[in-house]
């Protein structure tokens, strides 16, 4: 069967992260900054929705030209500080869509991730593409953001297409495409060709993906070695063998922000609890155990997060998580005064496949 290869990239995703939970946001040009926290302006733009693109404000630009570009276009700009952790959250829930409509998942950022949907589309382009959309539709209600996605025979030319449409694209390209999908770009848009490798090509006398095509791939083992110019040789016709390759979490974590600000256990504890259930049904479906248990805590005062941690004998019963949780909770509380306004728990030394034996087995 031929193998069917999706990935999806969600758009604009800070700054549509920012804009769910702020939909005064909508329509105006909008920056997500990331301060280097030397001086006050210093630091780059980690994306910008595409109102400000338009404006020429992009991912890495320093925060003080994008200001600049702002102020000469005349326009008024929200500038933003990036919120990583809740960014992360959003980026959870949506692999966990991806998770459940695939045969085998990769994540490959915070807000990109390649599947396998051979099985599940029989080898079909149609019913990839009706799986797809079905992907974008549950990601969208659930969670109000828009991906774009690409599927292609491999990763490669996947991850190529979900660029073609953006935002809120779908392109399927079969195998029987490939060939004029590639013709004409240039040789920096195949994954993996950076600046250095294009400048080398071109002093080659080479631009185009096709020209990279025609080229004999001995040339290419010469300037690059074997491997590398072999590779380049192959990406150039479209070629990508490589897996879709679960990459197992190393840990597993939920926070959620408490309905009022509170110091009082009693209230706290209850969504731990929540929580602690959420995370077994995922540590279920991972098939995993833990050993390391952590509560983390949101000051309501300065939004600090801090994290409290406690490793314990190897289990998977998420009630010992939960009562290590609680013990931390309350000795996080008596030394901490003060209202918390988010609480997570996490597990991680997280161990795949079967629980070892321990000693007290034998
Ligand atoms: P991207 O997917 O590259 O960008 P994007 O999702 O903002 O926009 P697009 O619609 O073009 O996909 O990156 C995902 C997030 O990663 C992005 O929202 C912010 C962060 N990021 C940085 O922090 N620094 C960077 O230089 C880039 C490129 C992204
Ligand atoms: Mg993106």
């Amino acid at each position: 069967m031929n193998r069917i290869i999706f990935h999806a990239d969600l758009d604009a995703f800070y700054a549509s992260a920012e804009q769910l939970r702020n939909p005064e946001l909508e329509g105006k040009p909008v920056a997500i900054l990331i301060y280097s926290g030397r001086e006050g302006d210093s630091g780059a733009v980690s994306t910008a929705n595409y109102i400000a693109r338009d404006l020429g404000i992009d991912s890495a630009m320093p925060i003080k030209k994008a200001k600049q570009v702002a102020e000469e276009a005349d326009r008024e700009v929200i500038f933003l500080e990036a919120d990583i952790d809740y960014y992360r959250q959003l980026s959870e829930k949506i692999m966990e869509i991806f998770y459940e409509h695939a045969d085998a998942m990769e994540k490959l950022s915070i807000d990109e991730a390649y599947l396998d949907l051979t099985e599940k589309s029989e080898g079909r382009w149609e019913k990839a593409r009706e799986i797809a959309s079905g992907i974008k539709e549950k990601v969208k209600e659930e969670t109000g953001l828009t991906c774009s996605v690409g599927i292609a025979p491999n990763k490669l030319i996947a991850k190529m297409a979900s660029g073609e449409e953006k935002p809120d694209g779908l392109t399927v390209i079969k195998d029987s495409q490939v060939e004029d999908f590639l013709t004409g770009r240039p040789v920096e848009d195949l994954y993996g060709v950076g600046e250095k490798t294009a400048s080398v090509l071109e002093q080659m006398g080479i631009q185009t993906i096709d020209d990279l095509a025609k080229v004999n791939v001995e040339r290419l083992k010469e300037k690059f070695g074997s491997k590398a110019g072999r590779q380049l040789h192959e990406k150039a016709l479209g070629v990508d063998d490589s897996p879709v390759e679960e990459k197992k979490p190393k840990q597993l974590s939920r926070i959620q922000t408490l309905k009022k600000d509170s110091s009082d256990p009693g209230k706290i504890a209850p969504i731990l609890k929540e929580l602690a259930s959420d995370l077994e049904k995922r540590l279920e479906k991972e098939g995993a155990s833990f050993r390391t248990v952590s509560i983390i805590t949101v000051s309501a005062k300065d939004y600090q997060m801090r994290t409290r941690s406690r490793t314990i004998p190897e289990t998977r019963d998420m009630e010992d998580a939960l009562s290590v949780a609680k013990d931390l909770l309350n000795d996080f509380l008596e030394e901490n005064p003060g209202n918390l306004r988010r609480i997570g728990l996490r597990v991680s030394n997280l161990k795949h496949g079967s629980l070892q034996k321990t000693l007290l087995d034998y």
